[in-house]
């Protein structure tokens, strides 16, 4: 903390930048590549820095949040609020940019920056500055849709390998029962779940039944993005446990489906709630009511994955989250050292803030447009 325990934002430098990745990922509403996102980078007035990176994605497939409505949003309407006065707690951006309607994803890349710049300041890893304990977290992978099941046999046992805790599979309709029982013969007793994204309705609900004989640890969002009914009618339906994602925005969304029975798991995605200050609400909220979560992912670079690390070591993050190694995505990320994962484990670092490095000549070289905000 300064001297006067405020946080005073001077600058903030928005570094867009493209990234490819190493395969291609497919979903059941459509496949990534390239990915261009921002690098929050957020100066104070004692030349501190702290950073975050956006998860929106080119378009609007996943929610309606795109790259570009975060830069507009950013510098049109958050960056100015954030520059208008000092903070005394990360705490206070979420009631800073209630006036704001939802693009969560743009406040969060910037409620990332403000958390780890008040980390550094108080000299401890933002894990601590959390009040995260672990000093490992387990991690999964998740598996795109792949071109054939041979292939898919190939990855998950390639994850397996390298110790990977659980898999995830997409799936959606024509790649869904029967894909997964190959996957179950090859693996009978591999930790795995289903991704659906909300490809499926009610309509499919007997052919959904089939998925309890396979031994899922969960189904991941079966339904439509914004429904939390019919998931609950699903739900009673299934043995399996639905987990839900996309449908859920906030606390007042988790609260919603808790009390509805439309889920027995949550994902929680920093960028999705909006910040590390709702994802830790909805956190306790969870562990009050003995629902558990898991940290989910968006095919993150170097920041947004550290960020990710830091949220997983509270205490009801009790099931292995989408953090999976760099190398697994990037041929080089823009942090230093990367993520990385052995036997499905991460040490959390102990340096003060993300506990990471950004490698300078990395984000140099990837960035396409940097836009300085003072
Ligand atoms: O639904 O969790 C999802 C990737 C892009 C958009 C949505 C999702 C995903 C993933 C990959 O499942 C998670 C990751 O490896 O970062
Ligand atoms: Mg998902």
């Amino acid at each position: 903390m300064t001297i006067d325990g405020m946080i005073s934002i001077k600058k903030v430098i928005l570094h867009q930048v493209r990234m490819t990745l190493k395969a291609p990922f497919t979903t059941s509403f459509g496949t990534f590549q390239d990915k261009d996102f921002f690098v929050v980078e957020m100066i104070d007035n004692a030349g501190r820095t702290g950073f975050g990176e956006s998860v929106a994605f080119s378009s609007p497939w996943y929610s309606e949040e795109t790259v570009r409505t975060n830069e507009h949003m950013m510098k049109d309407f958050l960056i100015p609020l954030l520059l208008e006065k000092p903070l005394e707690h990360p705490d206070e951006v979420f009631q800073r940019f209630s006036g704001i309607r939802r693009n969560n994803m743009a406040k969060a890349a910037l409620e990332g920056a403000v958390w780890d710049l008040y980390a550094k300041r108080l000299s401890v890893p933002l894990a601590q500055a959390l009040g995260g304990k672990k000093k490992e977290i387990d991690v999964g992978i998740s598996i795109g849709i792949q071109s054939s099941v041979q292939e898919l046999v190939r990855l998950v046992e390639n994850f397996a390998e390298q110790g990977y805790k659980r898999m995830k599979i997409k799936i959606k309709p024509g790649w869904d029962v029967d894909v997964l029982k190959e996957v179950r013969k090859v693996f009978p007793t591999l930790p795995l779940m289903a991704d659906a994204n909300s490809a499926y309705t009610l309509k499919d609900l007997e052919h959904l039944k089939q998925l309890d004989d396979l031994d899922l640890k969960m189904i991941e969002q079966p339904l439509a993005h914004d429904d939390i009914v019919d998931h609950a009618t699903l739900q009673r339906a299934l043995s399996t446990p639905i987990c839900l994602d996309e449908s859920i925005h906030s606390l007042e969304d988790t609260r919603r489906a808790v009390e509805l029975g439309s889920c027995k798991i949550i994902n929680i995605k920093i960028g999705r709630v909006g910040g590390l200050s709702e994802a830790k609400r909805i956190h306790d909220f969870c562990m009050d009511r003995n629902i558990p979560v898991w940290c989910g992912g968006m095919l993150e670079a170097g920041i947004g994955r550290a960020h990710n690390v830091a949220l997983t070591t509270l205490d009801n993050f009790v099931l292995p989250g989408d953090t999976a190694g760099s190398s697994h995505y990037w041929d080089e990320d823009l942090i230093e050292p990367e993520v990385v994962v052995k036997n499905g484990v991460i040490h959390v670092p102990d340096l003060p803030g993300i506990g990471y490095e950004v490698n300078r000549k990395a984000l140099e070289k990837l960035c396409i447009k940097k836009s300085v905000i003072a």
